[in-house]
């Protein structure tokens, strides 16, 4: 299998990130997505691929372009306003610009009944207040290049199955399914699977499954199509009633209007085993079976494996060969992207065992 991979994710280099209210060191780090390469690159069935830049309009096909430009714009201005504050009694002038994480959000209980406020323009830290949602996402001065980059990883894995492949691999980092149409979070800043499949589905006229893998609800990806019947959104995890993003990711949630039926949440309980997976992914699989399209985006999150730091299914590294293998069974053309898993020496062997499996290279199991 090709796979696609670009040294820029290193731009995104986030040392905290504040939860509860407190900084603790960020899980969403470099050596994340090393991690996976090297495990890649001990594997001779892999290739790796450069991704070829495919521009900013791709984005704005999924995007609210006023989020794109303030990402684009947000170091710049926040080093400026932040040296020009650092000029006053309290700092050195040329104190270490820290990463810029919002402080106030703009809940929509705020201006209830009165209709919306201006976007702010003025002040970075309003702008990030009104275009993110939480403060485990911070902006350091290469994330918007990293994230650029992130979703030609993504258009790339895509072509090769456009041009033709089976399947094909992107190792996206940052990671994009949290992101809405119009904001960033959850780690996510552009909706790396959605913007794939707004580009399969633009390049071919075909309809697009999406199966959401990670432990985390994809509240951005199933928030863009949600209105949508020519993409088909399908997600396994942890429930909204403990876990992150807590406020979609419900069974009943099944889409709305022209999406009416296009929407499949699985919420699974704390502790969920190896075998209780399998059981519903097999529904999931069905699912996107009775939608009867050619091509399959898969948000790979490896986070459900039971070593994962911030997460609490039990899933063990064997078990993603037999996911995958499963995915296979499909027969669809299929485009798999990274998206979470935290836990540094499991996630190379988990995602390398999924893409085997999905590649029908997966190794034999041993003799009865
Ligand atoms: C991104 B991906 C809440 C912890 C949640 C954010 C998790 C983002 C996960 N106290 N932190 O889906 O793996
Ligand atoms: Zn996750």
């Amino acid at each position: 299998m090709r796979w696609v991979y670009s040294p820029a994710h290193v731009l995104h280099d986030p040392v905290h990130e504040v939860q509860f209210g407190v900084p603790v060191p960020a899980y969403e780090v470099p050596a994340r997505a090393e991690a996976i390469r090297e495990a890649m690159e001990a594997d001779d069935s892999f290739e790796r691929i450069a991704p070829s830049e495919h521009g900013v309009e791709p984005i704005l096909r999924v995007h609210e372009p006023r989020m794109v430009h303030f990402l684009e714009e947000a170091w710049a201005q926040w080093a400026e306003h932040h040296r020009r504050r650092a000029a006053g009694p309290v700092d050195h002038p040329d104190a270490p610009v820290p990463a810029l994480i919002p402080d106030s959000f703009l809940h929509p209980a705020i201006r209830e009944g009165m209709g919306s406020s201006p976007e702010p323009r003025q002040n970075p830290v309003a702008r990030a207040g009104m275009w993110g949602f939480e403060t485990m996402t911070p902006i350091g001065p290469g994330t918007y290049r990293a994230a650029r980059a992130a979703v030609d990883v993504a258009l790339t894995a895509a072509d090769l199955v456009l041009d033709g492949q089976p399947a094909a691999y992107g190792l996206c980092r940052p990671p994009g399914h949290h992101a809405p149409r119009a904001a960033f979070g959850g780690y996510c800043f552009f909706n790396n699977a959605a913007i794939a499949a707004e580009h399969l589905a633009g390049a071919t006229g075909e309809r697009v499954a999406i199966l959401d893998l990670d432990y985390h609800h994809g509240n951005g990806t199933q928030q863009i199509f949600y209105r949508r019947a020519n993409v088909l959104y399908v997600s396994l995890h942890g429930d909204p009633d403990r876990a992150y993003p807590y406020f979609a990711g419900w069974a009943e949630e099944t889409g709305a209007g022209p999406g009416i039926g296009a929407t499949l949440n699985i919420p699974l309980p704390e502790g969920c085993s190896d075998r209780a997976y399998l059981t519903e992914l097999r529904r999931g699989l069905e699912a996107i079976r009775s939608y009867r399209c050619p091509f399959l985006v898969v948000s790979l999150g490896v986070d459900t494996h039971r070593e994962d730091p911030i997460c609490d299914f039990a899933l063990t590294t064997p078990v993603y060969e037999e996911i995958g293998q499963r995915v296979r069974g499909l027969g669809m053309r299929t485009v798999v992207l990274q998206e979470g898993g935290y836990h540094l020496p499991s996630i190379g062997p988990s995602v390398r065992g999924f893409l085997r499996g999905v590649d029908g290279t997966a190794t034999p199991a041993p003799p009865a």
